[in-house]
């Protein structure tokens, strides 16, 4: 399945009806008064978060919506029918942005949440109520009020407690696949994860959390290089990032585990500057695959640099539970 996470739509709710200006006609009544009904109230547009989504790709295809009119008053004091809503179901993570500001709207961040996003029209009154005792027989009646129209852009971030950050082809397809029963695709080749995955992983029974695999990153991915750095967005809401670096190079000389460590994290700030200060758990990968007396040099450069390099192999999945469990210690903060 396509994962779409981006979408503008238009909504449009219902107009209110109109209310009615009729009056009685009937035999034995001479001057019958007012009858002319309320309008109904028009229908809304309302969002509503479904954990059975788990992309945007609906709207790719379809973006204009509207929901129904409310019907008019009518003669003999009948109210018009308010027009239905019109509910439209999108994957929990869901934020909502107004197209011409930019400015939120409505994150919904649970299943089951709900944002009335278009108001619909109230219904005019009919002239049954516009009687008085000096104006037996009013011709005034209220035109409906017309529902809110707008356009908007849904942008979903996932929802996960740890965020997978790494050059293409570090292995955090094959980490997450290792620690969780996700199966994203493996391959020896730069760009493999082309969408994002979530993978749960249970510690014990009541230790469980959420990782989000996305694509590699790497330099130039703020001005669109490689997948371009859009996917970061899926990390926004993580407690903690999982930064994986690896010292088998396979897809370039002049790499190192810190120098990709510092090209990631540029990257990071160009995004957001929010995002660069989130903790991260740094460890270096494959290491099933180099000499264990380099492991020790890559520990010492990054311990110059502050930080703690954890050491794993995917692959033999031989240090992944130390990883979990230090992730844990950020994932824990409830
Ligand atoms: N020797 C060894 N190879 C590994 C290890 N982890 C991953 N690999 C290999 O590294 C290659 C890339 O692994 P992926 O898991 O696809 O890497 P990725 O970071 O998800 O890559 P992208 O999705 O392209 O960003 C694959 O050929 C894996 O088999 C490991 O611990 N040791
Ligand atoms: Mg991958």
């Amino acid at each position: 399945m396509q994962f779409i996470d981006e979408a503008i739509i238009h909504v449009k709710a219902g107009d209110g009806g109109n209310g009615s200006a009729a009056f009685r006609r009937e035999d034995g009544v001479p001057r019958g008064g007012p009858s002319g009904g309320d309008g109904g109230n028009g229908g809304s547009v309302i969002l509503v978060a479904d954990s059975h989504l788990a992309s945007l790709l609906d709207f790719k295809y379809k973006r204009h919506y509207k929901a129904d009119r409310g019907e008019d008053g009518r003669n003999k004091d009948q109210y018009g029918a308010a027009g239905s809503d019109l509910t439209l179901k999108v994957p929990v993570g869901t934020v909502i942005y107004d197209e011409e500001t930019n400015e939120p709207i409505a994150d919904l961040d649970a299943d089951g949440a709900q944002f009335v996003l278009a108001q619909g029209g109230i219904g005019g009154k009919g002239n049954i109520h516009f009687k008085t005792p000096w104006n037996q027989a009013p011709r005034t009646a209220e035109p409906g009020t017309p529902g809110e129209e707008k356009t908007v852009r849904l942008e979903l971030k996932l929802l996960a407690d740890v965020g997978l950050l790494g050059y293409p082809n570090v292995g955090k397809s094959t980490f997450i696949s290792a620690v969780s029963r996700a199966r994203p695709k493996v391959a020896d080749y730069p760009f493999t994860t082309l969408v994002p995955n979530l993978g749960v992983v249970r510690l014990s029974d009541d230790r469980t959390f959420v990782i989000a695999d996305i694509p590699g990153l790497i330099e130039g991915a703020s001005d669109g290089a490689g997948l371009g750095h859009q996917f970061l967005r899926h990390v926004e809401r993580c407690r903690v990032l999982l930064h994986i670096v690896e010292a088998t190079f396979t897809t370039g000389p002049e790499r190192s585990p810190k120098h990709d460590f510092d090209v990631i994290n540029r990257e990071l700030a160009h995004y957001a500057p929010e995002l660069a200060r989130r903790p991260q758990v740094v460890v270096l990968n494959k290491v099933d695959a180099i000499d264990p007396k380099d492991v020790e040099e890559y520990r010492r450069e990054f311990a110059e640099a502050g930080v703690e390099l954890l050491a794993m192999s995917a692959a033999t999945r031989d240090g992944t539970s130390q990883v979990l469990e230090k992730l844990w210690t950020y994932v824990d903060r409830r």
